[in-house]
């Protein structure tokens, strides 16, 4: 008996928090009122202390690899399934609360008491959601509706409750007061409740992508105009190593990311979109000529800089995939500095971005390096959307995690009143600069050059080490013997990865291939292993294969 209605308590809270979740889908794509399960997720990852944070997206990268999915393309999706699986079983809990009150309460309960609990549960979730949402619609329109879906939910899982509990404990009455007459049998309650809400959830969910997709269109088309007089994929003309005798072994990955297969990583379920048109960026603080620039004038009254650029994020794991190489195009900060002119007392830069990220640059460093860059431009094109359309801030030597993307703001501050930055105030290394690493990505057995004893396998992968350059790549077959050295490809800039490969002669069996690189200073890569947190991982690459 017990057990029973435990199950009916579930089914409750499943029937109705699966539509609900469903209507706040469709209301989010279709009028943008904001999507709880990923707004109160984003909240929580933002408010929980850093190494919680941390631990919860390490065992998500430890669970993908495991499984073999590539964390690049499906880390995202996991997090959102973690937020609406969660924000659901939410729901059905409190469901399940709800029919146990109305089992212990009986007939009493009036059914009015569901507005009270949809009111309890709603108007929490309805404010964490508003405190967080990027909802371009008003805040009080998104609140009303929220709150009054929760309304809605509160009354109708009492009103079902009691269907289900009543019918248990008493007689039922038809409507002429026969009691010997069953009108509906509980089996028929459920069957029809069940097929009512399976329909609104599905039809909720479906309509929801439809208009997704539509969405998505619009948001090409926005990015198309955005596009003006930029010169257009470089990625279709030359690349400047394209006659390097020294060819990537097969299967190594593309030196040069085509931009829809670059890594992403940004701090919410999605990412944040900026209309271009009515999108400024203003330079205030410590400054003699506070400014707000548009997007036309970083573009047409600046000189262009443009460089290829490897970007990698810290928490990318030794021979990882969070790691991508594309043609960065965008405006010198030093040119801005110059012309907003920054006051004595001026140490750093605070920029804020449209997701409430930010982080800390010195101005000291930009000063010494005129290549960090704003950057509008990827691949000759806008910033993808995904990306941090239309600003993102490029600076060498570094992991990702201390340039913003989606910058809406830049404030020049002293040393007095400089914050950390998003991820450092979470745990991880303030200065961020990459590691020297070095991955094994082919043994192209399928490619044997030679034949009869002279035959050679291709072996090959990339090195990076930030702006530094790599001078040098070894490999080591079965952890024992001589350190072998690759042949270099020039890489595409001094701050790409370089792609290397070493001809190895054929032996049968299975093997183990090492890699190590040297940065152009002599400096030989760590191999001391180390995990991503703090400050980036490190150690020796393998990989093993059988010929
Ligand atoms: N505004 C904003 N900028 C951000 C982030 C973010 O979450 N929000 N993530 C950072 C991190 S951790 C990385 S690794 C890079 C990733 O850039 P990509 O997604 O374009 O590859 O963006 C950085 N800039
Ligand atoms: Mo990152």
């Amino acid at each position: 008996m017990r057990l029973r209605s435990l199950g009916l308590a579930a089914l409750t809270g499943v029937m109705l928090s699966a539509p609900m979740v469903a209507v706040m889908y469709l209301a989010d794509r279709w009028l943008d009122l904001s999507f709880p399960p990923f707004d109160t997720f984003d909240l929580v990852a933002r408010e929980l202390p850093g190494p919680l944070v941390t631990f919860g997206i390490d065992t998500m990268i430890e669970v993908l690899m495991f499984v073999g999915l590539s964390v690049k393309d499906f880390a995202k999706t996991a997090e959102q399934i973690m937020a609406i699986g969660g924000f659901f079983a939410a729901g059905v809990v409190a469901t399940a609360v709800i029919y146990a009150i109305v089992q212990w309460r009986g007939p009493e309960l009036r059914r009015e008491l569901g507005l009270l609990f949809g009111a309890i549960v709603g108007v929490p979730t309805a404010l964490m959601t508003v405190s967080i949402t990027q909802s371009s619609a008003s805040l009080i329109l998104v609140l009303v509706w929220l709150v009054a879906l929760f309304l809605a939910w509160g009354f109708a899982s009492v009103w079902v409750a009691r269907r289900l509990v009543l019918s248990t404990s008493t007689v039922y009455e038809s409507e002429d007061g026969d009691n010997s007459v069953v009108v509906y049998g509980r089996r028929q309650f459920l069957i029809r409740m069940g097929a009512a809400t399976a329909a609104v959830t599905v039809a909720g969910v479906g309509l929801g992508r439809v208009l997704s997709m539509s969405d998505q269109s619009r948001l090409e088309e926005e990015l198309a105009a955005a596009e003006g007089n930029m010169p257009g994929s470089v990625a279709m003309v030359e690349l400047p190593n394209e006659d390097d005798p020294v060819k990537p072994a097969l299967g190594t990955r593309p030196e040069y990311t085509q931009v829809r297969d670059h890594y992403k990583v940004f701090i919410r379920s999605e990412p944040t979109l900026i209309d271009g048109a009515t999108w400024t960026l203003p330079v205030v603080g410590l400054v003699n000529a506070p400014t707000e620039f548009t997007l036309d004038d970083l573009m047409n009254s600046y000189e262009p800089r443009s460089e290829f650029v490897t970007l990698s994020c810290i928490s990318n794991s030794v021979g990882g995939d969070l790691i991508s190489t594309t043609y960065w195009t965008g405006v010198s900060l030093q040119d801005i500095l110059r012309d907003v002119q920054p006051s004595e007392e001026a140490r750093y830069l605070d920029i804020t971005s449209g997701d409430g990220f930010y982080e800390t640059v010195a101005l000291d460093l930009i000063e010494s390096d005129p290549r960090i860059m704003l950057a509008y431009a990827w691949d000759g094109r806008p910033i993808p959307f995904d990306h941090g359309f239309p600003l993102r801030i490029w600076i060498p030597d570094r992991y990702g995690m201390k340039q913003p993307k989606w910058i809406t703001g830049i404030e020049v501050v002293g040393e007095r009143t400089v914050r950390d930055g998003y991820w450092v105030e979470r745990g991880w290394d303030e200065i961020a600069r990459v590691h020297g690493t070095s991955v094994v990505d082919t043994v192209a057995v399928d490619s044997i050059i030679g034949e009869g004893d002279e035959r050679l396998i291709p072996i090959g992968g990339i090195a990076y080490a930030g702006a530094r350059g790599v001078s040098r790549v070894e490999v080591r077959v079965d952890g024992e013997g001589p350190w072998h050295e690759a042949r270099l490809r020039s890489p595409l800039s001094d701050t790409t990865w370089v792609i290397w490969r070493y001809d190895w002669p054929f032996d049968a069996g299975r093997h183990t291939f090492e890699v190590r690189a040297v940065e152009s200073n002599g400096t030989p890569q760590t191999t001391e292993v180390n995990p991503a947190r703090p400050s980036g991982a490190t150690g020796i690459h393998s990989r093993k294969a059988s010929l």
